[in-house]
């Protein structure tokens, strides 16, 4: 009587072996089944409607052909605002190693598709290997508003600034001189070839400054006088400008170094002169300042005699002729014209642009037009003559600009003829 799992004999060469079987009843187990699990479904990403920042740059890093390769995708290397949900597709075939982006402050990948299905940042996802043509989706978000970077003040830096004669204000440097100068133009070596020059005793040039230290360059010459130099109405010298032959760009007078701030260099024409000299003239061609700042825009003035069809020339119709000069014009000249029609561009560089001539019991009315767009009419009659400032721009976009001055066919009633005049042009331009 053998018990299951007991060792048994097997009988050799034996027939008619028989076996007896005794079944018995095992109750079955009264424990629950095992709950399969329900898979939990992938959430579907509701695309964000924001695009993906200018900055970013996508990499594949891949083995191709034995190295490290680098795919930045696209060319030259950045993606420009690109939608939410573009793909990207491998351009070679290749075994990735990693890939990413590159994002700018306060942007971030949201998630992205793979051929695997949706990942979020930080999943595992499938490597292909081999493969080309490999695609990704990529959704972005931003995840925080960047802080604008401001705007770094320069600090206050000693600069040396050279101004040229006819440049009559800069920033913190103004000059201004009084009624009987002349401006001379075509001097070879004078700097920027110009000059102002006065022989009228009593006569003076004055400069207010923001800096620590001014020079005065001008000509000695045969004909030269002398000149009292103050700073800061205080006499610090007596110059003498006289020399056998001229000698353009000579160096007049330099101030000591001054206090840091607004000072004035004043110049006067004396009666003295050097007993060789034949002539009074003092002349103004450059001006040097140490400043503490720089400025950010200058006024160069434009005599009326300085005509041309060039950039920063005056281009005169025909009708156009030399006036009489008045008192207190601008290089002792001034160009006039009472033929209705007549007309003066003046194309230049700059933020802005002023015309400078006559008021009087004699002056007509002109249309002013910035770059074919008509701005003001200025009627310019005055019962009493006076030289003044006509017509100011304001401020303009920096760049090339065209001002036109038309002489119109009507006239103030109280006025008896239709003349205009110019004087100067001044143009405000950008350092
Ligand atoms: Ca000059
Ligand atoms: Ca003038």
């Amino acid at each position: 009587m053998l018990q299951p799992g007991a060792n048994w004999y097997i009988p050799i060469n034996t027939s008619s072996w028989n076996i007896t079987i005794y079944t018995k009843f095992v109750p079955t187990s009264t424990a629950p089944p095992t709950q399969i699990p329900t898979a939990t479904p992938v959430p579907t990403a509701t695309p964000t409607p924001t695009s993906m920042p200018h900055t970013s740059t996508l990499s594949f890093y891949g083995n191709a052909g034995g190295g490290i390769t680098n795919y930045v995708y696209g060319n030259p290397y950045k993606l420009y605002n690109v939608p939410n949900g573009t793909s990207y597709t491998l351009p070679t075939k290749a075994q990735l190693i990693s890939w990413g982006f590159v994002f700018q402050d306060g942007w971030d990948i949201d998630y992205y598709y793979t051929g695997s299905g949706p990942r979020q940042p930080g999943q595992a996802w499938y490597i292909p290997i081999n493969t080309s043509g490999w695609t990704i989706v990529i959704y972005t978000k931003q995840i925080s508003t960047p802080t604008p970077t401001p705007t770094p003040t320069p600090p206050p830096q000693i600069c040396e600034l050279e101004f040229n004669d006819n440049v009559i204000k800069a920033g913190s440097y103004n000059l201004k001189y009084s009624r009987n100068w002349n401006y001379v133009q075509d001097i070879p070596n004078a700097y920027k070839n110009d000059i102002a020059n006065t022989n009228v005793i009593g006569e003076s040039f004055a400069v207010t400054f923001v800096g620590t230290q001014i020079t005065w360059f001008g000509a000695t010459n045969s004909s030269c006088g002398a000149a009292k130099v103050y700073i800061d109405d205080v006499l610090i010298d007596i110059v003498d400008c006289y020399s056998p032959t001229r000698v353009d760009m000579v160096e007049l007078f330099k101030s000591d170094v001054l206090a840091s701030g607004s000072h004035t260099l004043k110049v006067v024409l004396t009666h003295l002169r050097n007993p060789s000299s034949t002539g009074h003239y003092i002349t103004v061609d450059k001006i040097d300042v140490v400043s503490i700042e720089t400025p950010a825009f200058y006024t160069i003035a434009l005599n009326d005699s300085i005509k041309g069809v060039a950039n920063e020339q005056l281009k005169f119709s025909a009708e156009w002729r030399p006036g009489a000069i008045g008192g207190g014009v601008y290089g002792n000249d001034c160009t006039i014209t009472n033929t209705p029609g007549s007309t003066l561009e003046v194309s230049f560089v700059g933020t802005g642009i002023k015309w400078y001539g006559a008021k009087g019991a004699n002056i007509g009315i002109a249309d002013v037009y910035i770059d074919d767009a008509f701005v003001e009419r200025i009627d310019a009659y005055a019962s009493n003559r006076i030289e003044t400032l006509l017509f100011d721009s304001n401020t303009l976009p920096d760049g090339p600009h065209t001002l036109r001055i038309e002489l119109l066919s009507i006239k103030n009633a109280a006025s008896s003829d239709y003349y205009i005049t110019v004087d100067k042009i001044e143009i405000t331009k950008v350092y």
